[in-house]
């Protein structure tokens, strides 16, 4: 079985930093199974292989599939994957917290690279590196007005920094009570989906140091750091240097 995953790049120990491509990679490591990773940057390169527009995309035997939540249910279909959840109540807890990272919190980081100027400041610096000037001038001409448009069109680039905090204090607490009794959510002895979903988002604020307030509440936790490490080493393969 030939399998290509098509994703943003990452650096710095963070596979990728778009958190729906890295926990694609992230379940395919896991797997153990063989593939290849084709690292895209270009919309016109992304638009060639995924109809939204967006990745992750993956292509199993010419077959592609797009969009993180149905990539993961596929590789279930086809493997015998590690992740799986015996009890049907966990399984739709742990479903509702999937969807929650990945379709909630992901904009509270998504605030704090494209609307929040600092954070901005510190992504565009750590992405762009030593681009050159032209680089430079299409991203922030093109590429930075169109992630702020998304933002605005979700609804979540016209919040208030404080509230946005406020929420990712507040999702922290919740993973907080939900690894009561065990090393994973819901005091499960393995990872499930919904873990390697909150570590491919969090592992996102250790990506040259991007999000450090968010790195800091995450240590303040005093549980959540060693339990995104747990996920990391259970999956195997790169880790964020953060986490190292
Ligand atoms: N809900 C989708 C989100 C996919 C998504 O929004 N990907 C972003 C990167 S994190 C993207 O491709 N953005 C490119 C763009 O908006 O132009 C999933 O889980 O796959």
């Amino acid at each position: 079985m030939a399998i290509t995953l098509y994703q943003y790049p990452g650096g710095d120990g963070v596979g990728s930093v778009s958190p729906p491509c890295l926990r694609v990679d992230m379940a395919l490591r896991w797997l153990g199974v063989e593939f290849k990773r084709r690292n895209l940057r270009r919309g016109g390169e992304v638009r060639n292989v995924s109809r939204t527009g967006r990745l992750p995309v993956i292509d199993i035997d010419g077959e592609r599939f797009v969009e993180s939540t149905r990539i993961l249910d596929e590789l279930e279909r086809r493997y015998n994957a590690p992740w799986t959840v015996e009890s049907e109540r966990d399984a739709a807890h742990l479903r509702i917290w999937e969807y929650a990272i990945n379709e909630y919190y992901y904009w509270c980081g998504y605030y704090i690279r494209w609307i929040d100027p600092a954070g901005r400041e510190r992504f565009l610096a750590a992405l762009l590196g030593r681009a050159g000037w032209f680089t430079r001038f299409m991203v922030e001409k093109t590429f930075v007005p169109k992630q702020v448009r998304r933002a605005m069109l979700h609804g979540a680039g016209g919040r208030k920094k404080e509230d946005v905090f406020a929420e990712i204090e507040r999702g922290l607490q919740l993973l907080v009570t939900e690894l009561r009794g065990g090393p994973f959510l819901l005091g499960r002895d393995r990872p499930s989906r919904a873990d390697l979903t909150v570590c491919s988002l969090f592992s996102q604020a250790g990506y040259h140091d991007t999000m450090p307030d968010v790195m800091r509440m995450v240590e303040d936790t005093g549980v959540i750091k060693p339990y995104m490490q747990r996920i990391c080493d259970t999956v195997g393969g790169e880790k964020p240097r953060w986490l190292s």
